[in-house]
């Protein structure tokens, strides 16, 4: 097979960078050309099943779990399954780890239930990870599990057959770039121990492109390879691991081989973008406390809201949510994520519809929550994931100009009326969510679907919320969720501006309020509308995701279209996440 198997596009490199930093943000604009000799039917054929699976399981684990986060007894900062390069622990001393990781309450049956309770349709499972230690009986070194550890037993093999039992598909993590204990593998992710002295060409020739053969060859059908942190991959290092792939030729790849080769999917990690990408399958991968593999002193989990909001969020932009959990060296997931992970399947046995199968939202904002749709013969099937229930009892659609055939409850089936009007389309609600976290409305529609896009107005009060997810962004800054909520962030040049379209029907002098977010001690910015400029500063909130509202002063609005524009000041300026701008009438 040539190695232009798959096309290649992209900025590998860009990537790599932020990725050796185990800080990824996101992938950004990989187009998948696909398979040359695949044709677009054929790939779609391919894609199917992951498309419809929208949910699944990232399993971080290794070695690294023995430490936990300690290191000479100190905690090492950070993410757990970077313990050995973060705390530059020599190779001889971490290999020693092995001896303690003996998983015997490893239960692969019961991982695998447990990710089907929670409604994941697939599991992707570190074969190897940075440090190179191989979950695997692997013929090229002693550094697996089978030959390093009193355990002895390959811990795939079981992984594998319990997923064919339980109907998950099953995928491997591969860390194709970074090895710390292999000669030769550190070259890119940093450098430490002379033991890790060697060529980074015969590391991917002698171990890394050996590995892959073998975890495509023993394991039966995989559904997804995931590559990570493509640092140095050059096109010549990529195409000594890509005809491999021939090996599986149904497999899903991500857009982390490197060497320019784009993959099948984008992999946004540890957030979710402002908007999906049309025509480019995504995933985001996302950890449900602060690390990947375990660590023993990271308590700080997401509630089982932020998580099933974000799988709503990532759905409603045709996206996959891979959530990740990180066993304990015994081979149990932690207590938190079996907790969470029980409760978002409750959710999902209701509201599966709603996730499975979808494809993105029509509508570019909904005040409420989310909606994801299907398609049908007659029209379209919308599911309105509503998160903020409203207080009169109706749920304004804002802009659907679609003829509703139905509305109706989809936990319970209950029909409700809806009606159209000149603002969209109100669904008579009852004065209860059925789950507060997220509420599920199943509204059939006729015809092709015809929406409108409303500029936001002000509410009976006359108040006007201008929230980060409406914004118009001039420059690089992005809108990101954070714990469920939209702001607008990775806002490092003072060049970038923000602003927002919206209508005045009530005039008058406004209180501005700004929801912000900044670890620096202070931050400088103007908001601007026509010919009025605000100055305005937030001081530090202690953190990008400690938000606080703050008064900046008043404005006067006129009544029509009116454009209001966020502006920071060159001398003054630092990072900010902004999460909304609040104009409040004066008494
Ligand atoms: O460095 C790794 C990290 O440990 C983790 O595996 C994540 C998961 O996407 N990937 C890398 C950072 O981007």
């Amino acid at each position: 097979m040539s190695s232009s198997w798959f096309c290649r596009l992209g900025r590998v490199g860009v990537l790599a960078g932020a990725l050796v930093a185990g800080l990824c943000s996101t992938a950004v604009s990989q187009q998948v050309v696909g398979r040359p000799d695949e044709t677009p039917q054929q790939r779609d054929a391919r894609m199917k099943w992951w498309r419809e699976a929208r949910f699944g399981m990232f399993v971080h684990w290794g070695v690294y779990s023995v430490p936990g986060g300690i290191y000479n007894g100190k905690e090492i900062p950070g993410i757990g399954e970077w313990i050995m390069n973060r705390a530059k622990i020599p190779v001889v001393e971490y290999k020693a780890y092995a001896k303690q990781f003996n998983p015997v309450r490893y239960d692969p049956d019961a991982w695998v239930r447990l990710a089907k309770e929670a409604g994941m349709k697939y599991i992707v499972i570190t074969s190897k990870h940075h440090d190179g230690f191989a979950l695997f009986d692997s013929k090229v070194t002693d550094w697996d599990v089978v030959d390093a550890t009193p355990y002895g037993k390959d811990l795939l093999k079981p992984l594998a057959e319990a997923c064919a039992k339980h109907g998950l598909v099953l995928g491997f993590y591969y860390s194709q770039a970074q090895d710390w204990n292999h000669p030769g593998g550190a070259a890119a992710g940093g450098h430490w121990d002379k033991a890790q002295d060697g060529s980074m060409d015969d590391y991917i020739r002698n171990i890394a492109a050996p590995q892959v053969k073998e975890i495509l060859s023993n394991y039966g059908k995989l559904g997804v390879l995931w590559w990570d942190t493509p640092v140095d991959m050059t096109r010549e290092r990529a195409d000594m691991l890509l005809p491999l792939l021939q090996l599986q030729p149904q497999i899903i790849t991500n857009d982390r081989l490197g060497g320019g080769y784009g993959g099948d999917l984008g992999t946004p990690e540890q957030h979710i973008p402002a908007t999906g990408t049309p025509g480019r399958d995504w995933e985001t991968c996302m950890t449900m406390n602060d690390t990947w593999g375990f660590k023993s002193t990271d308590h700080k989990w997401k509630s089982t809201q932020t998580l099933i909001r974000n799988l709503c969020d990532i759905a409603s932009k045709g996206g996959n949510y891979l959530l990740n959990v990180g066993p304990t060296p015994l081979g149990e997931i932690p207590e938190p994520s079996v907790e969470r992970l029980k409760e978002v399947g409750k959710w999902m046995k209701i509201n599966g519809d709603s996730i499975y199968a979808t494809t993105a939202s029509p509508f570019s904002r909904l005040p409420w929550g989310r909606c994801t749709k299907k398609l049908t013969n007659s029209g379209a099937t919308l599911y309105l994931h509503v998160f903020d229930w409203p207080k009169d009892g109706k749920l304004v659609v804002p802009g659907l100009r679609n003829k509703v055939q139905s509305a109706r409850l989809l936990a319970t089936d209950k029909k409700l009326k809806a009606k159209s009007g000149d603002d969209g389309v109100t669904i008579d609600v009852p004065a209860e969510p059925l789950d507060p976290i997220a509420t599920v409305i199943v509204l059939e529609v006729k015809g092709k679907l015809d929406i409108e896009k409303v500029l936001p107005g002000q509410a009976a009060d006359g108040t006007v919320t201008l929230p980060a997810d409406l914004a118009d962004i001039h420059g690089q800054a992005q809108v990101e969720t954070i714990d469920g909520q939209s702001s607008i962030g990775w806002w490092t040049n003072a060049g970038d501006f923000v602003s927002w379209s919206f209508k005045v029907s009530k005039p008058g002098r406004f209180d501005v309020m700004a929801t912000a977010a900044t670890p620096a001690p202070s931050s400088k910015f103007e908001i601007v509308v026509g010919d009025q400029k605000l100055a305005a500063e937030v001081a530090s909130t202690g953190g990008y995701q400690t938000f606080k509202t703050v008064t900046l002063g008043t404005l006067d609005l006129k009544k029509g279209s009116t454009e209001l524009s966020v502006k920071p000041v060159r001398d003054g300026w630092q990072a900010i996440n902004l999460r909304s701008i609040v104009l409040t009438p004066v008494k």
